[in-house]
């Protein structure tokens, strides 16, 4: 039986890869940071709390990450710890670093010393290109990697990492560009189900608005069941190989918002309100990934897109509110 270890096990991705690998045949591993309500740490992982063995740590204590990886010795290790929201790390630029970059310099270091083939996955992410953008208008491995937030910078650091820990130590650790995925499982302070959870409270009569920041930028929205399964198609490769995971739809928020309110029966433009506090100090205005090499090479494919993301979110927040 094939040993998997998560780090941030608990989010929205990590419960999701949780369920998938214990469903392939593997033993679980997760780590989860302590929180004052016990509740709040591993909600999320509901569904598979009998499947999965949980351990506290912090990613960015090197020794309990040391610690950790030598006590279960598994043969995977999803990196997916991360301080995630992009408008947040521009008032937590040093926090961000700390978790995103030193963090994964930990698991990578604690991997070279412990058992150096240990197969690797880091989470990077579309935030890395900035407004870098190739002339068809979409973003692929090539692009620049230009970031325009101290997220996006701290997880190119790791990004180049992982290159420069295969090339120097000869191990196997890849990088998945994954662009925006969501599901009823997201944050409400990330736009998906922000705009969802406001648009059905407002059609249920319990919030009269919906405050939002910049409406023109766009997205390439993907579902996180989705791409979970391309984290574990990028390490079963003969050879480690980074990808860009994406649908290769792009919206802006205008359209996020006309099609979530029109499905409650509502005029978004009557309810949708400006609040500069949402705005981000940089930018980055469109985000459409070319998916392309991963699904030739490794023949994955989206199931969901756009409007079935949406439906089973907005499914989900209905139902959460009777
Ligand atoms: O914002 C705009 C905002 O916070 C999307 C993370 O998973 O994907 C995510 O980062 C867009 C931005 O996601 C609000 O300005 C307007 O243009 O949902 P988001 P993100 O910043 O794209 C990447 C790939 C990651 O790796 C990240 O970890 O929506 N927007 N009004 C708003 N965004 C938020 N959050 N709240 C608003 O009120």
């Amino acid at each position: 039986m094939k040993k998997t270890l998560i780090f941030g096990a608990s989010g929205q991705d990590g419960s999701f890869l949780s369920e998938f690998l214990f469903k392939q045949g593997y033993e679980v591993h997760g780590m989860v940071r302590r929180h004052s309500v016990a509740e709040n740490q591993s909600y999320r992982l509901n569904g598979i709390k009998d499947n999965i063995q949980l351990h506290y740590g912090d990613i960015t204590d090197a020794s309990n990450v040391f610690n950790l990886i030598n006590k279960i010795q598994p043969d995977e290790i999803y990196n997916l710890a991360a301080q995630s929201h992009v408008r947040i790390s521009f008032d937590m630029p040093g926090f961000t670093n700390q978790v995103n970059s030193q963090g994964f310099l930990n698991v990578l270091e604690a991997v070279r010393c412990i058992k150096p083939d240990i197969k690797i996955y880091q989470a990077s992410s579309s935030e890395m290109f900035g407004n870098s953008i190739d002339a068809d208008n979409y973003q692929r491995i090539t692009t620049p990697m230009v970031p325009v937030s101290p997220y996006g910078c701290s997880k190119l650091f790791s990004h180049n990492l992982v290159h420069n820990y295969r090339n120097s130590y000869n191990m196997f650790i890849v990088s998945g560009i994954l662009f925006n995925h969501e599901s009823p499982r997201r944050g409400t302070n990330f736009v998906t189900a922000k705009v969802v959870n406001g648009a059905v409270r407002i059609k249920k009569g319990l919030d009269k608005t919906l405050s939002l920041g910049n409406l023109d930028a766009a997205r390439d929205w993907g579902h996180s069941k989705d791409y979970v399964k391309a984290m574990h198609l990028m390490m079963q490769n003969e050879s480690p190989k980074d990808y860009v995971v994406s649908t290769g739809d792009s919206h802006t928020i205008h359209e996020l918002c006309n099609y979530v309110f029109g499905s409650l029966d509502m005029d978004y433009k009557d309810y949708v309100v400006l609040d500069k506090a949402y705005l981000r100090p940089e930018e980055l205005n469109v985000l459409k990934g070319d998916s392309s090499p991963i699904q030739n090479d490794l023949g994955w494919k989206p199931e969901y897109n756009f409007q079935t993301l949406l439906d089973e979110m907005i499914a989900y927040w209905t139902k959460k509110y009777e």
